[in-house]
């Protein structure tokens, strides 16, 4: 059991809740080491994850008690955030961001490298970086420009003003807000009907639209071809057309 989240899966839901809530679950090393090991030791049986924060906050970012990783931020960033970041993006099942409130710094990069991120209206995002005289991290000048285009990211990381769920969702950077009352239930709708879709398909999904920012066409269309080549190999695939034609709801097992 861990010290800084908590974890439990439920019909191949895993939830994992930041939980720090006196700090805003601000990220220290333990929790970093948290997350990645429960992302990276994922039982069979997930095939939806719900990352989301205790209390009022998502995650404020960086605990800014923490004098070590002050000492060597680079080192930080390498050793530790980056590892949890990847432990996202390459995460065997999707990730939902259940952002239940503020999400600032490094809080709002993680939640932003989560495959889909559902605010609710009261939540936040903020690049909070520059107020203390730092630069955004935790990807967030990888996914922020490609999410709303340099205008809008440039804004938000200089002027390091919280921008809302709302505005967040109409300018594409998340998925959508959710009014407060309707979140949890939201959420929870959105997760069953990732775990009880086409897995497989789904990672090959989130790995072509990564690839789509480094890749020309050719290289893009090539990558398409060998995971439809996969796809069309799937279990779920030949459940999918079967259950058309027998015009049923199909009941995919994603593999
Ligand atoms: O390795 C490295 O260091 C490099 C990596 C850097 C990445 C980063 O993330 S840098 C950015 C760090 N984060 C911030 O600068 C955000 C700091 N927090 C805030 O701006 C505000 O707390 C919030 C906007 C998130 C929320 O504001 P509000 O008014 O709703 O709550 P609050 O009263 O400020 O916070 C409640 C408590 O949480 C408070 O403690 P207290 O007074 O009740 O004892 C506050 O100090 C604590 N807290 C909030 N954020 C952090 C934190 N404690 C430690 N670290 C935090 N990041």
């Amino acid at each position: 059991s861990y010290e800084t989240i908590q974890f439990g899966i439920r019909d191949g839901i895993a939830t994992l809740i930041l939980n720090r809530p006196d700090v805003m679950n601000a990220l220290n090393s333990k929790m970093r080491a948290e997350v990645t090991e429960a992302l990276t030791t994922l039982p069979e049986e997930v095939r939806c994850v719900v990352m989301t924060g205790s209390g009022r906050a998502f995650c404020s970012g960086q605990d800014l008690t923490d004098r070590a990783a002050a000492a060597d931020l680079e080192g930080t960033l390498r050793k530790e955030y980056e590892p949890m970041l990847r432990a996202v993006t390459g995460c065997r099942a999707p990730v939902i961001a259940a952002v239940n409130g503020v999400a600032a710094g490094a809080g709002a990069n993680l939640a932003l490298v989560a495959d889909v991120v559902i605010a609710a209206e009261s939540a936040s995002f903020i690049q909070a970086f520059t107020r203390i005289g730092l630069v955004p991290d935790a990807g967030g000048t990888f996914a922020i420009p490609r999410s709303v285009g340099a205008a809008r990211a440039m804004g938000m990381m200089l002027f390091a003003e919280p921008v809302s769920a709302r505005q967040a969702a109409d300018w594409g950077m998340i998925w959508e807000a959710l009014p407060d009352a309707d979140f949890a239930e939201g959420v929870a709708a959105r997760a069953r009907k990732l775990a009880d879709g086409p897995t497989a398909a789904y990672l090959s999904i989130r790995q072509l639209v990564a690839a789509s920012t480094q890749n020309d066409m050719d290289a893009q269309l090539a990558l398409e071809a060998k995971m439809q080549g996969q796809a069309g190999r799937s279990a779920d695939f030949v459940e999918g057309v079967t259950a058309f034609l027998e015009k049923r709801k199909a009941v995919f097992t994603g593999r």
